[in-house]
């Protein structure tokens, strides 16, 4: 537990800003493995947006192509940053289609590994889930189809292969998967790339030869890099022309937990949380995500001004010493600079969806799931063992916790959940929508709910685990089918035949 007590990796940064680019020691010295190096200051440049990716209708469905393969990129001068991304070398295009359409990816594996795709927040058959029972081996092409089927939405996808996950998205694999629907109210800023900007946020840790180092010998959950990248960039900025600006705020990291607001605190309108738009608007002046949650914030802009979007200190909950786990971490994250005249945005409007609440007395029974070092309920992840069966049409309250004295959160695959309770009380406006992450403060009772429509199988399951990706690959993973009523339990899960 001695490593809770070490200092922050910002305070050991702080002292050694002022000698320039320098190796940090901390816990590592001596064990012959590279050190996390500090960047010299980036030139700002203009935030790159992801391309949206081109698609294709054959036969009704709509069709993509996605290509993992390796790239590198320019961090350290004269140290090329080996990379990964989808059709280019980091990250990869956003996938844009409407509720009620049938898309297919064809997912072309051309890493030297195997990998996988999950549609990391989409409701879609265990089939096409693209977690660790849908490898893709090294050369092989997976062509996943399926109906969207869910309110318009920022989801996203990344890699998912068994333990090997969080160096898959470290190396860049991810990108964001926007749902859009007919029941999105006119007035909200939707212009891609223009007033509608993704905003996915990484921190890297970069090592003396350039490439991003897994390091996670310094603290229990993984890696807390010194370097942030927006969209892949380092010190960016943005050229508002609007009044209004729309940010779809993605926590990419393996790790870090964020705490995004503005340098001035002014206070912006959330309007989205993980699986969609909020009922209504909600002011804020900051808002925290854990790794994979998303945000999407309206922000307003007087002309020729500029705004920092920033991550301040973040409210960990009990954790042993919040600064070990980059609670008092802050990062400048994305420049806004509004242009001398800005088009007119009409205001947020003050209704944004209807969301069917579901009632904890409809609900079939009550799960519990506690999260503890990697385990959830005492049990590491086993690829062959069914740890839940959920019946088709039902809807269920699940009791989650985490009992160590450091972050976990909790991801569900295939539903959006509600948040009911947080010991017991009603969750803060923020958690008041739709979810498929949830950040579990230590030693707090979070209280989902949540219905499994449809997508019965037995031989493929669904996963719940802690997306801290540290977690995740060490065993914090569990498995739970959804059967017909009546239907047998299998055994197990089959093998994979890859
Ligand atoms: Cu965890």
């Amino acid at each position: 537990m001695s490593d809770f007590h070490r200092p922050s990796r910002r305070a050991v940064l702080g002292g050694l800003t002022s000698l320039g680019l320098l190796a940090l020691t901390g816990s590592l010295a001596g064990c012959g493995r590279q050190n996390e190096v500090q960047l010299p200051a980036a030139p700002t440049a203009a935030l790159p947006i992801p391309p949206l990716a081109d698609s294709r209708v054959e036969d009704g469905v709509r069709v993509f192509d996605l290509a993992a393969r390796p790239g590198t990129m320019d961090l350290l001068p004269g140290f090329p940053t080996p990379t990964a991304g989808f059709n280019g070398p980091f990250l990869g295009p956003t996938l844009r289609a409407s509720r009620g359409e049938r898309v297919r990816v064809r997912v072309a594996n051309e890493l030297d590994e195997a990998t996988s795709v999950h549609w990391h927040g989409m409701h879609l058959p265990p089939e096409m889930d693209g977690g660790p029972h849908q490898p893709v081996a090294a050369g092989d092409t997976w062509e996943p189809e399926w109906l969207i089927d869910q309110p318009a939405a920022t989801l996203w996808y990344h890699p998912h292969p068994h333990g090997e996950t969080q160096r898959h998205v470290n190396l860049g694999l991810a990108g964001l998967f926007v749902v859009d629907d007919q029941d999105t109210p006119a007035g909200l800023p939707g212009e891609y790339g223009v007033d509608d900007v993704p905003v996915i946020v990484q921190d890297k840790m970069v090592g003396e030869e350039g490439g991003f180092l897994l390091d996670t010998s310094g603290n229990e959950i993984g890696i807390l890099g010194s370097t942030l990248l927006v969209n892949g960039a380092r010190n960016p900025f943005f050229e508002v022309s609007s009044q209004r600006v729309r940010l779809r705020l993605l926590n990419a990291s393996t790790a870090r937990t964020y705490n995004f607001g503005f340098a001035d605190s002014r206070e912006f309108a959330l309007i989205a949380s993980d699986g969609g738009l909020l009922a209504s608007p909600v002011p804020l002046a900051s808002i925290r995500l854990s790794p994979a949650e998303r945000a999407e914030i309206v922000v307003e802009m007087a002309p020729g001004e500029t705004i920092m979007l920033r991550s301040g200190r973040v409210e960990l909950g009990a954790v042993a010493v919040p600064a070990a786990f980059g609670g008092e971490d802050e990062f400048d994250v994305l420049e806004l600079r509004a242009a001398g005249e800005l088009a007119p945005s009409p205001p947020v409007p003050g209704t944004l969806a209807r969301i069917e609440r579901l009632r904890v007395e409809d609900a079939a029974g009550l799960r519990d799931f506690r999260l503890a070092d990697r385990k959830i309920n005492s049990k590491e992840m086993d690829m062959g063992r069914i740890d839940e069966v959920v019946r088709v049409g039902s809807t269920e309250v699940w009791e989650v916790r985490n009992t160590n004295p450091y972050p976990h959160n909790f991801h569900v695959h295939d539903v959006q959940f509600q948040v009911v309770s947080i010991d017991g009380q009603d969750p803060p406006p923020e958690l008041g929508g739709l979810k498929d992450t949830i950040y579990l403060e230590p030693r707090r009772v979070y209280r989902i709910i949540m219905r499994f429509e449809d997508y019965t199988s037995a031989k493929v399951p669904y996963m719940y685990h802690c997306h801290l990706l540290l977690h995740e690959d060490e065993g914090m993973m569990g498995q739970f089918v959804v059967l017909e009523d009546g239907e047998p339990v299998p055994a197990g899960i089959p093998a994979t035949d890859h």
